[in-house]
C-alpha cells in the first residue's frame, strides 16, 4: 500500500491552526509597531524601532502573509468560515476608537503634561480626521442590508441606461476601496429610487424663499418673516390631502396636521433644530406638483444665518436644479457666489431670480440683473440668466411668467430631466473615480522614494492644516471676548488723544467728538484685525495644503485655489447715535496728566456704558462672523481635501498598486472608457466576469 499523495486532515488542521497561531502573532506585531507610531497619551511600548525598520517588518509580515496563503492553497486547505458578525464587531470597536481618539487630543494630553505648541494643529487635525472617519464608517455600517449599493442596484436594473456603468462603479469603488465616493453613489441611487424631480430655493435669510414657495403653491404654509424663520429644509410635495410628516434623528416618524409645520421648520419654534428634526416633508394638492416635482424650501445662508445653513449646505447636493435667490433689496454678495459655486461643483444646473423685483422701477431693476449677470460670469465663469420675481401686486405676473416659461417646461419632461440629472451625477462621478484610477497607475509606472516621500509630506501638511481649524477657532473666541472688554481702554485712549491735541495743537474742541470715536474705532479695529489676519491665514495655509496635495498627486489643483479669498466682509463697530461735551475751558491751565484723567472720567460719565455694550456687541459680533468664515473655509477646504487625503492615505501608507492590481486597475479604466466613448457596452454580468 503507497503513501497517500495528500496530507491528512489531522495535518491539516495542524497546519491551519498554527499558521492562524502565526498569523495572530503578526497582527501583535502589527499593533507593536502601530502603537510605536501612535500619538496616543497612553502609548504601551517604548518607541525602540525605527520608521525605516518598521517599514522593514511589515514588508516582511507581508511576504510571510502571501507565502502562508501560498502553502495553504498548495495543499487545498481551506481557513475556515469566519466566526463573528463583522459590522457588529467593527461597530463596537469604532465607538471605543472615538472615545479613544477623543482622548488623544491636546486638551485630553495636557492632563499628561503641557503639549509642545507646534504640535496642536496636528494632534487636532489628526482627532478632526479621524472622527470624522470614524463618523462616515458608523454612518455606512448603519445601514440596513437595503441600504447595500449592490442590492439596490440590483433592484433597479433595467429602469435606466445609466445602472450598467453604476453597476461598474459600484464594483470598482468597493474593489479598489475608494471609500470616499460611496456617499456619492448613494445620492445616485436615492434618485432613482425616489423618481422624484428637486427643485431646491436657496438664498440668503428673508430673500423672500418660502413666500415664493407659499405663492407658487397657492398656499400660506410655510411660515414667513423678517428675522432668520426656516430652520430645517422642507420637501413640498404631491398628496391627495395637505399633510405634515416628520421625521426625527432619534424617535419614530410622526404624521401631523399641517397647521403645526411652524413649530418644527421655524427658528422661533426649533431654534438651532433642538427638537432634532431630521426631515420635513408637506403634503400639498397642487397642480404643480405633479409628474413627481418636489420643491424644498431652505434654511437662509448668509451672515445672518443660523445653524439650519449647515443643514441647507448638506442637502445641496441632493437637489436636480438650484434655484438661488438674490434679493432686490440687498443685491449680490459673496455668499450667493459661493452657493452658486457650491452647486457648480455639484454638478447641479442652477437659476437666479431677482426676487423683491418690485421694490425697482423697470429701470434699475434691468440694470441690477445685468450687473449681476455680468457678476457671476466673471466672478464664476458661469452663464447663468437672471429672473425678476415678486409675490407683490402687479409685479407677480412676472414671477408667473417664470414659472410658466423656464420651470412648466421642465417639470412636463421631469422625467427626462430626472434621468439627465443622474446621468449627469454619475458622470461626475465616473471621471472622479477615473482621475483616482490614473493616480494610482500613473505613480506605480513612476513610483520612487521621493515620490512616496512627497505623498507622507503633503498627506501631514493635509493633516496639519486640518488642526489649524481648532487652533484659529479658540483664538479667534478668545480674541472675541477680549474684544468685548476693551471699551474702558478705548476710552482712556480716547482721553489721552483729546488731552494731548488741547496741550499741542491748541483746542479744537468741535472734533473732540471725532477724535473719540476714532480712537474707539481704532480700539476696536485693531482687536479685530488679528481675527481677520489669522482666519485669512488659515485661508492661505489650507491653499498651500491643497496645492501640495494636488501636485503630489500630480492633478490640477482646485481652480477656486485661494481659500483667503473667501474672508470678507468683516464686521465693523458700530457706535450708535453717541454725544460726546468735552471743553478745554479751564482745564487747560493744569497739567496734562490731570487734564487727561479729568476728561477721560467725563468720557467715561458720558459714553461709557454706550461705550461698553458696543463693543460688547461687536464682540459678540465678530465671535459669529469669524465662526462663520471658520465654517466656509471648513466646507470649502473638505470639498477637496476629502478626496486628496483618501488617495493621499491609500498611496503614501499601503504604496503605489503592485502588478497584478496595476492590471486590474488598467482593465477598469479600459471598461469605464467605454461607457463615454460610445462604444458597445460590455453587460455587466460580463465585466463582472472579467476578474
Ligand atoms: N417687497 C417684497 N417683499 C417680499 C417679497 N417676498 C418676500 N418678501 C418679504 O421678505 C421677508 C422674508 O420673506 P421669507 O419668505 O420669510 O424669506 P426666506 O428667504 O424664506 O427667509 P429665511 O427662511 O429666514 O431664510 C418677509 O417679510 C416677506 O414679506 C416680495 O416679492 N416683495
Ligand atoms: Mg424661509
Amino acid at each position: 500500500m503507497g503513501l497517500p499523495d495528500s496530507l491528512n486532515s489531522s495535518h491539516k488542521h495542524h497546519l491551519l491552526t498554527s499558521f492562524k497561531h502565526v498569523d495572530d502573532l503578526l497582527s501583535d506585531i502589527e499593533s507593536i509597531l502601530a502603537s510605536s507610531t501612535s500619538m496616543s497619551p497612553f502609548p504601551k511600548y517604548r518607541q525602540a524601532i525605527l520608521p525605516v525598520q518598521i517599514k522593514v517588518v511589515q514588508d516582511y509580515i507581508a511576504r510571510i502573509r502571501a507565502q502562508m496563503i501560498q502553502v495553504l492553497k498548495s495543499q487545498d486547505i481551506s481557513p475556515p468560515d469566519p466566526q463573528f458578525a463583522a459590522t457588529r464587531s467593527v461597530r463596537v470597536n469604532l465607538e471605543f476608537a472615538e472615545i479613544a481618539f477623543d482622548e488623544c487630543g491636546p486638551d485630553a494630553l495636557r492632563g499628561y503634561g503641557p503639549v509642545p505648541d507646534p504640535l496642536i494643529p496636528e494632534l487636532n487635525g489628526m482627532v478632526e480626521e479621524m472622527r470624522s472617519l470614524l463618523r462616515k464608517l458608523r454612518t455606512y455600517l448603519a445601514q440596513d442590508i437595503g441600504q447595500d449599493p449592490q442590492a439596490r442596484l440590483q433592484r433597479l436594473d433595467g429602469t435606466t441606461a445609466e445602472i450598467a456603468l453604476l453597476k461598474t462603479l459600484e464594483r470598482i469603488i468597493n474593489e479598489r476601496g475608494l471609500v470616499e465616493f460611496r456617499s456619492a453613489l448613494a445620492i445616485i441611487l436615492d434618485k432613482l429610487e425616489s423618481n422624484s424631480f428637486q427643485i431646491a430655493l436657496f438664498g440668503r435669510v428673508s430673500s423672500g424663499k418660502s413666500s415664493l414657495l407659499n405663492h407658487i403653491l397657492g398656499m400660506d404654509v410655510l411660515p414667513v418673516g423678517v428675522n432668520p424663520i426656516t430652520a430645517v429644509p422642507t420637501r413640498i410635495m404631491h398628496g391627495p390631502e395637505p399633510a405634515l410628516t416628520v421625521s426625527y434623528l432619534d424617535r419614530s416618524t410622526e404624521r401631523l396636521e399641517i397647521g403645526r409645520l411652524s413649530e418644527f421648520v421655524s427658528e422661533q419654534f426649533n431654534p438651532g433644530n433642538s427638537k432634532h428634526v431630521m426631515r420635513i416633508v408637506v403634503d400639498w394638492p397642487a397642480q404643480r406638483l405633479q409628474d413627481g416635482v418636489v420643491f424644498v424650501d431652505t434654511p437662509g445662508l448668509g451672515s445672518l444665518a443660523t445653524a439650519g445653513a449647515a443643514e441647507t449646505l448638506a442637502y445641496l447636493p441632493q437637489c436636480d436644479l438650484g434655484v438661488v435667490l438674490v434679493d432686490a433689496g440687498s443685491t449680490l454678495n459673496q455668499e450667493d457666489l459661493s452657493t452658486l459655486q457650491s452647486l457648480d461643483q455639484a454638478a447641479i444646473p442652477a437659476m437666479v431670480l431677482l426676487s423683491k423685483a418690485d421694490l425697482h422701477g423697470p429701470e434699475d431693476r434691468d440694470r441690477l440683473m445685468e450687473y449681476i449677470t455680468n457678476q457671476i460670469s466673471s466672478k464664476l465663469g458661469l452663464k447663468l440668466a437672471v429672473h425678476p420675481v415678486s409675490i407683490k401686486g402687479e409685479c407677480t405676473k412676472l414671477l408667473d411668467e417664470w414659472f410658466e416659461k423656464e420651470i412648466q417646461p421642465l417639470c412636463g419632461r421631469h422625467q427626462e430631466s430626472a434621468q439627465q440629472s443622474v446621468r449627469r451625477k454619475t458622470g461626475a462621478l465616473c471621471e472622479a473615480v477615473e482621475a483616482a484610477l490614473k493616480v494610482r497607475v500613473e505613480l506605480t509606472a513612476k513610483g520612487s522614494k521621493e515620490q512616496r516621500e512627497n505623498l507622507q509630506y503633503a498627506e501631514a501638511h493635509l493633516r496639519k492644516a486640518t488642526g489649524e481649524f481648532e487652533v484659529v477657532n479658540t483664538f479667534c473666541l478668545r480674541a472675541s471676548e477680549e474684544i468685548r472688554t476693551l471699551g474702558r481702554m478705548g476710552l482712556s485712549r480716547a482721553a489721552t488723544d483729546v488731552a494731548q491735541r488741547w496741550f499741542s495743537e491748541g483746542a479744537k474742541e468741535a472734533n473732540t467728538r471725532d477724535v473719540v470715536v476714532r480712537n474707539l474705532v481704532e480700539t476696536a479695529t485693531e482687536g479685530a484685525n488679528q481675527v481677520y489676519r489669522k482666519i485669512q491665514g488659515l485661508g492661505q495655509d489650507l491653499s498651500r495644503a491643497l496645492v501640495a496635495a494636488a501636485s503630489a498627486l500630480q492633478v490640477d489643483a482646485p481652480r477656486d485655489e485661494n481659500l483667503a479669498s473667501v474672508v470678507k466682509e468683516m464686521p465693523r463697530l458700530d457706535l450708535g447715535p453717541i454725544e460726546v461735551n468735552l471743553h478745554r475751558g479751564f482745564l487747560a491751565v493744569l497739567g496734562e496728566a490731570w487734564v487727561r484723567r479729568q476728561v477721560e472720567k467725563k468720557l467715561r460719565g458720558q459714553v461709557g456704558p454706550a461705550v461698553d455694550e458696543a463693543f460688547q456687541r461687536y464682540g459678540r459680533v465678530l465671535e459669529s462672523w469669524s465662526r462663520r468664515m471658520l465654517a466656509e473655509l471648513r466646507r470649502q477646504f473638505d470639498a477637496h481635501a476629502d478626496g486628496y487625503r483618501a488617495q493621499l492615505e491609500r498611496l503614501a501608507g499601503t504604496g503605489t498598486a503592485g502588478p497584478d492590481e496595476t492590471d486590474a486597475i488598467r482593465r477598469d479604466l479600459k471598461t469605464l472608457s467605454r461607457f463615454h466613448s460610445g462604444q458597445p457596452v460590455v453587460p455587466a454580468h460580463q465585466i463582472l466576469d472579467i476578474h
